[in-house]
């Protein structure tokens, strides 16, 4: 399956603001209501030939942390993976895995992830339909699609520390869209539609690389309307970070409309009051990443003087499934 063209034609986030009040601040429907893809369609197939002629050095770097890389899970109901390795006869091994929770490592997320409380999953989606063996948003589209584009590193870290601030990973920072387009004009690289952009928080080089131990919070995106407007403008076919939740984590209550249901009481207030993802997901169909393991890459472009290289990544082939490692792979 390859994705639909997508264009100019597209309306802005303020322009989703005006549409009627079924779709109001939605992408529903813009892809066509079937789609299962969203952001991906920006995957155009003349992007993924001009992404291919990036490759010039022929260095390939794995994005992907280890499947146990964390031994205290970073989200608590997500442990590591239980790897048994056995053998028919004393010639042959084979191997099982239990307990594995496709998001407790770098991962790519769904569209079936996340629902709006108010306006219900992507292209308003059947919640029945959001289950085990059914298809509806899973992962498996994904796969059959797969990815492949211009990816670009943003190295927030590295520009932070450039200019003397220095990201602090004792917080859950809001990192807005100033420093996202900061960065990108330090490293003299032009952010365009299609592009699979790569944020660089240093979160790993802190928790996984330097071992500190990780006190629950994490540095991340701003939980805001003008960073989700900047996102669904650009274009952007995925966002993926080096952090927990792409965005600021433990999230700012305040930075995003008011959830109706939760101000009604109807919903109970939780971790995921203010999150982003409660519109990046099931509002604009914006398909993200995490705690992708973008270390490697980061040298590699400071070494080559060049932050755009062609990514590819192939989740799970899982029906129905809501999250899978990201299997990623940047080409320089
Ligand atoms: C969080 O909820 C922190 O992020 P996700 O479920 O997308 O991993």
């Amino acid at each position: 399956m390859s994705a639909a063209s997508s264009g100019p034609g597209l309306p802005t986030y303020a322009q989703l603001q005006q549409r009627p009040d079924d779709v109001r601040g939605t992408a529903w429907g813009l892809f066509g209501w079937d789609d299962q893809l969203g952001s991906l369609n920006h995957l155009t197939a003349a992007r993924v030939v001009a992404a291919a002629r990036l490759v010039t050095a022929g260095h390939r770097v794995n994005l992907n942390l280890s499947l146990s890389a964390f031994s205290e899970p970073l989200i608590a109901h997500r442990g590591n993976p239980v790897h048994e390795v056995f053998g028919l006869n004393e010639f042959h091994r084979d191997d099982r895995v239990d307990s594995f929770y496709p998001q407790a490592s770098t991962q790519i997320d769904s569209l079936r992830h996340f629902a709006h409380p108010d306006r219900g999953f992507y292209n308003g989606a059947d919640p029945a339909d959001i289950v085990a063996g059914k298809g509806s948003l899973g992962i498996q589209h994904v796969a059959a699609s797969g990815i492949a584009g211009r990816g670009v590193l943003l190295d927030v870290s590295g520009y932070r520390k450039f200019c003397g601030r220095p990201v602090d990973h004792h917080t859950n920072e809001q990192i807005g869209v100033e420093d996202l387009v900061a960065t990108a004009r330090w490293q003299n690289v032009v952010l365009e539609p299609g592009d699979i952009v790569l944020l660089r928080f240093g979160w790993t080089e802190h928790f996984v690389v330097d071992a500190n131990p990780y006190e629950g919070l994490s540095v991340g995106l701003e939980q805001s309307e003008k960073m989700a407007a900047w996102l669904w403008d650009s274009q952007f076919a995925l966002v993926a970070a080096d952090n927990v939740a792409l965005e600021a984590w433990p999230s700012d209550r305040s930075g995003l409309p008011t959830v109706h249901a939760e101000a009604t009481g109807a919903l109970p207030h939780s971790s995921h009051t203010g999150m982003l993802h409660r519109i990046l997901i099931p509002l604009l169909g914006i398909y993200i990443g995490e705690l992708w393991d973008l270390e490697e890459l980061s040298q590699r472009c400071r070494d080559i003087g060049r932050f755009e290289f062609l990514v590819t990544a192939e989740p799970l082939n899982l029906l129905g499934g809501v999250g899978s490692p990201a299997n990623a792979l940047a080409i320089l």
